[in-house]
């Protein structure tokens, strides 16, 4: 883990609050509205303290210039990771030279191990489902599709073929309650709930010691509804960062920060858990993490070529089919889908294949790296996410993928909730908006009906029946 906090202004403005917030630099990166990130990502190593010497001599102090630095940096981090890939001047810089994956991340997990069922080109595809489906998964069969859109960010293409054989996803995203169940029976931590040590920022800053001890405190991303609208600035390209904020105490049981609590959320998805929090469940219960391509399959939902799970039309008959942001962000959230924040997990109709919130609602894990390159190299069956990461807008951090959009999601914004969007964020980053499900593939069943979470459920049978 290398999460970073550092305390720094709250906004760019030079005339800002002093340093009040806490920001964990390493949060997920994005590509942003605009190429914003694709601007941050080339200043990132080379001509960024530049540009922000530049702003920073005309206006403020040198200690104030220095935590303008980095806040641009820690806001510019986590508002990426909040909206979705609008690239829309078209370049992600997926040419560019790669470098190695950082090594701030476990390797990517081996797919025979994690796929006994690997299989090879002459056989043939797992169509039929060869057992019933494990409680709260649908099965989804196997088959041939067009991965990707060559109309969209340029990660997303090249649109290619991809083979998979059937597996099970769950049906949700994984919810509190399932979350807690795992926690109670492994007393597991997760990183958000986890001091972090000045020593883990030593990837990311020059000097650690500028990091103030008392920000070096257990803190997770969330949205700051009561910004400044009045000082709000929307005359740069990473404005919205002002609206994020890192918050002492946010974590899974505490979504909004220590104030509040999951007691009437136990139905919702289980939100800031990081890459790695969400690998320690799947461990637990058996089941492992979608790869990029099983999660864009099974949220197509078996249609061909649509943008939504459900076709084309968004609001079909004027109906919202998924639980996004409507209105401007960040000024207004009308919530027409009823939701503000998360959303019971199921409470908008499955997608042919079953599957509910495969837009919207939490944005979700996948077990991939992050390549913005992978669909020109990706194999054609069973593809298992390339061997390392590149995020050419963040080249020192390795990145998972993040699929489905979230509540957060929006159309002046982020447009993630396509079934396209790619999204990607550090493994040891969790925010309020983000979650995750699981898949089971058919040579995982045995291991599967193994898994420690089954013994919890065999105790809690024999002690209800008795
Ligand atoms: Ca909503
Ligand atoms: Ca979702």
């Amino acid at each position: 883990m290398s999460a970073a906090v550092i305390s720094l202004n709250r906004h760019l403005r030079p005339d800002g609050p002093p340093a009040t917030v806490e920001y964990r630099l390493n949060a997920p990166i994005r590509r942003c509205y605009n190429g914003a990130l694709h601007g941050l990502s080339n200043q990132f190593l080379g001509g960024i303290f530049e540009t922000l010497a530049g702003l920073g001599r005309k206006h403020m102090s040198s200690q104030k210039w220095i935590a303008c630095i980095g806040v641009f940096l820690a806001t510019g981090a986590l508002l990426i990771a909040a909206f979705g890939p609008v690239n829309r001047d078209g370049d992600s810089g997926t040419d560019r030279a790669s470098s190695p994956t950082p090594e701030n991340t476990s390797p990517q997990p081996d797919a025979s191990s994690n796929r006994d069922d690997d299989r090879t080109e002459a056989e043939t595809l797992i169509v039929d489902e060869p057992a019933p489906a494990p409680e709260g998964m649908a099965w989804i069969p196997g088959g041939t599709f067009e991965m990707g859109n060559n109309d969209g960010p340029p990660d997303e293409s090249p649109r290619h073929s991809v083979s998979l054989d059937g597996f099970w996803m769950d049906a949700t995203e994984v919810t509190n309650a399932q979350f807690q169940q795992f926690v109670d029976a492994t007393g597991y931590v997760t990183i958000a709930e986890t001091t972090p040590k000045r020593e883990d920022f030593i990837d990311q800053l020059p000097d650690v010691s500028v990091i103030p001890e008392e920000n070096l405190v257990a803190s997770s991303i969330c949205f700051n509804k009561e910004f400044d609208r009045e000082a709000l600035r929307t005359d740069f390209a990473l404005w919205p960062y002002q609206v994020w904020q890192a918050v002492k105490g946010a974590s899974w049981r505490h979504p909004e920060g220590p104030d509040s609590s999951i007691e009437d959320r136990m139905d919702h998805p289980v939100v800031h858990v990081a890459w790695d929090d969400v690998m320690a469940y799947c461990k637990w219960v058996g089941k492992r993490l979608p790869t990029e391509a099983e999660w864009e399959y099974a949220a197509r939902g078996g249609l061909i070529g649509k943008t939504y799970p459900w076709g084309d039309e968004r609001n079909p008959d004027g109906k919202w089919l998924h639980n996004i942001w409507q209105g401007e962000f960040p000024f207004e959230n009308k919530v027409l889908d009823g939701h503000e924040i998360t959303s019971p997990v199921g409470s908008f109709s499955p997608n042919g294949y079953g599957l509910h919130d495969m837009s919207g609602n939490a944005w979700e894990w996948c077990l991939d790296f992050y390549r913005p390159d992978y669909y020109a190299k990706s194999p054609q069956r069973n593809p298992f996410g390339p061997k390392d990461s590149f995020d050419p807008q963040e080249p020192r951090m390795a990145k998972r993928v993040q699929r489905g959009g979230s509540f957060m999601c929006n159309a002046n914004y982020c447009i993630g909730y396509r079934v396209a969007a790619r999204m990607k964020g550090t493994p040891d980053s969790g925010a309020f908006h983000t979650g995750f499900r699981c898949v089971l593939t058919t040579g995982m069943r045995d291991a599967f009906d193994k898994a420690p979470a089954r013994k919890v459920a065999d105790t809690e049978t024999s002690s209800a029946g008795s």
